[in-house]
């Protein structure tokens, strides 16, 4: 029934599902779940478990069997929030409204959470084959793919490259790079997650990546736009380029539609059933948050 879902439906899908995948401090002490959670849900978008769960059941696969795979990326999305709002990254004391992870727990506990968040996203992958609800051999194709995609050939790497382009003069070309690997390589983890749960063949997740390099550069592009619009923006006082910076906000926005486009093209080879995903492209280059 993917034609009859909207993205709040989604959205929502995975809202419940949320608390089920995070663990209980059992030394409760200080109690890493309320960590884990005040970052898990504090207003995200939720827009990789919705690509991850739309991109399941685009291959005909049940949505609540990616629910677990959708967890981990968003664990994994979280964490690198948490991490990025540090006093030694961008040092943010405030995430979607709210006071950030260090700001609330104090420095070494938002570290840990982070930690915490990270290491759990990959028990998610077993705990799904102990529910059946994936098989072994689909968490273990799924576990490769996060790993690389958050690490030094995708998330963490792109981290490292914008830190390496602190205090120089920047190009586009630069900016390309960063974010092909600090924001779309996670975009493209949800999207393959979502196509691996439903055991899609090799051209269908290589498909649904073509799909996510497109729309995690369109998707940076408009988030360094809306940034542009807030004068406290930490890019700003870092004094980081960004699209905006670079060229401009007509011709930002103008490239942030031709990668939806080209995004959207790549999603041809699933025909019809993929205006969900076409649709939801659409609406994140017009979002407004
Ligand atoms: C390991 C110390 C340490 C730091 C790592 C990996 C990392 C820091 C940062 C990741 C880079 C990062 C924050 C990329 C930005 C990607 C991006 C546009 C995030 C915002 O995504 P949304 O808009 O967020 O989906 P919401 O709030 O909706 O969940």
């Amino acid at each position: 029934m993917a034609d009859m879902m909207t993205v709040s439906d989604y959205a929502q899908m995975f809202e419940s599902s949320l608390p089920s995948f995070v663990p209980l401090a059992e030394h409760a002490k200080a109690d890493m779940r309320d960590m884990m959670l005040y970052s898990l849900e504090s207003g995200g978008k939720r827009v990789r478990p919705v690509l991850c769960l739309a991109f399941c059941e685009l291959c005909g696969g049940n949505a609540e069997n990616a629910l677990a795979f959708a967890a981990a990326v968003e664990f994994v999305h979280t964490y690198s929030l948490i991490h990025d709002d540090l006093p030694c990254m961008d040092n943010d004391d405030y995430r979607r409204g709210k006071l950030a992870s260090h700001k609330k727990y104090g420095e070494s506990n938002a570290l840990l959470a982070g930690d915490a968040l990270l290491t759990h996203a990959f028990s998610l992958f077993a705990q799904a084959v102990e529910q059946k609800k994936v098989s072994a051999d689909a968490a273990i194709k799924a576990v490769g793919v996060l790993a690389s995609c958050a690490g030094v050939n995708g998330m963490i790497g792109g981290q490292f490259v914008d830190l390496a382009m602190e205090n120089r003069e920047s190009t586009i070309d630069d900016l390309f790079l960063m974010d092909r690997y600090k924001t779309a390589a996670l975009i493209k983890a949800a999207c393959q997650l979502g196509c691996i749960a439903a055991d899609a063949s090799d051209e269908m997740i290589e498909k649904a990546g073509l799909f996510a390099e497109n729309l995690g550069i369109a998707f940076q592009i408009i988030d360094d736009l809306l940034d542009d619009e807030d004068e406290t923006s930490s890019d700003k006082v870092n004094n980081k380029a960004t699209y905006p910076a670079l060229l401009g906000e007509r011709q930002a926005r103008q490239l942030a539609e031709e990668y939806t486009k080209k995004a959207v093209e790549a999603l041809s080879a699933f025909g019809a059933r993929s205006s969900f995903l076409q649709t939801f492209a659409l609406q994140l280059v017009n979002r407004k948050v």
